[in-house]
């Protein structure tokens, strides 16, 4: 029988990793599916009349049919259809919101666009690394700044925010961005990892060749 979520994305996508973690965190069964981006199989009608902006990820809610895009709102999309992770109330979800909206102005460009250039996904020349090196540094000093006797980025227990946000500062590091001297945001990533379902990137998506049957 088909899971009830199928999710389409690429296997070094940050934004798909983000929607297969609050998959495995809620301990919701999904099919995935790989959306072979190098081939430009994202840009060709077939994926595209599913995915109006031509990107990963895609959900799919198999019980309704519906096709869900961008992963903050596919995040919140989860949160109200699993009663998990979307705050204690309303304020902490639109606090949450906030922070997700954050995040994909200052924090992700800083974090996915210099990693892809430096991985060879979409070469851009070191002076424009280096600009999102330190846009993406400053975000990252925010975030640390805010942690600081938290343990979570709103309310007492981690929410959407948490998990849109690991999904960016996951791949912090391959983009260049040291963290040892971030403790607070050292003690948050461990924290995220200890949550039960926890899986990490190359756990939860694998390149096609090495998926495992
Ligand atoms: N804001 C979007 C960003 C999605 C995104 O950038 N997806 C990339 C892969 S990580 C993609 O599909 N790139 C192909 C393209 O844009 O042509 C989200 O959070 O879902």
């Amino acid at each position: 029988m088909a899971a009830r979520y199928t999710l389409h994305g690429f296997w070094a996508s940050g934004p798909t990793y983000k929607i297969a973690l609050f998959l495995s965190l809620a301990g919701e069964a999904f099919d995935y599916v790989h959306v072979d981006l190098p081939t430009g199989e994202h840009t060709r009608p077939p994926y595209l009349v599913k995915q109006r902006f031509g990107q990963v990820p895609l959900l799919v809610d198999n019980s309704n049919g519906r096709h869900l895009c961008q992963s903050a709102a596919i995040l919140e999309y989860l949160a109200d259809r699993t009663g998990k992770f979307g705050g204690a109330s309303l304020d902490e979800r639109l606090t949450a919101r906030e922070w997700m909206f954050w995040e994909a102005d200052r924090l992700a460009p800083g974090v996915y666009r210099p990693r892809s250039a430096r991985a060879g996904l979409s070469p851009l020349p070191e002076e424009v690394i280096g600009h999102y090196l330190v846009e993406g540094r400053a975000a990252l000093e925010l975030l640390d700044d805010a942690l600081r006797g938290r343990s979570w980025i709103v309310g007492e227990a981690p929410t959407i925010a948490d998990i849109d946000i690991y999904g960016v500062v996951a791949y912090a590091a391959e983009a260049g961005h040291a963290l040892e001297p971030l403790q607070n945001l050292g003690r948050w990533t461990d924290r995220v990892a200890a949550l039960p379902g926890f899986a990490a990137p190359n756990a939860l998506l694998r390149p096609p060749s090495l998926r495992v049957l």
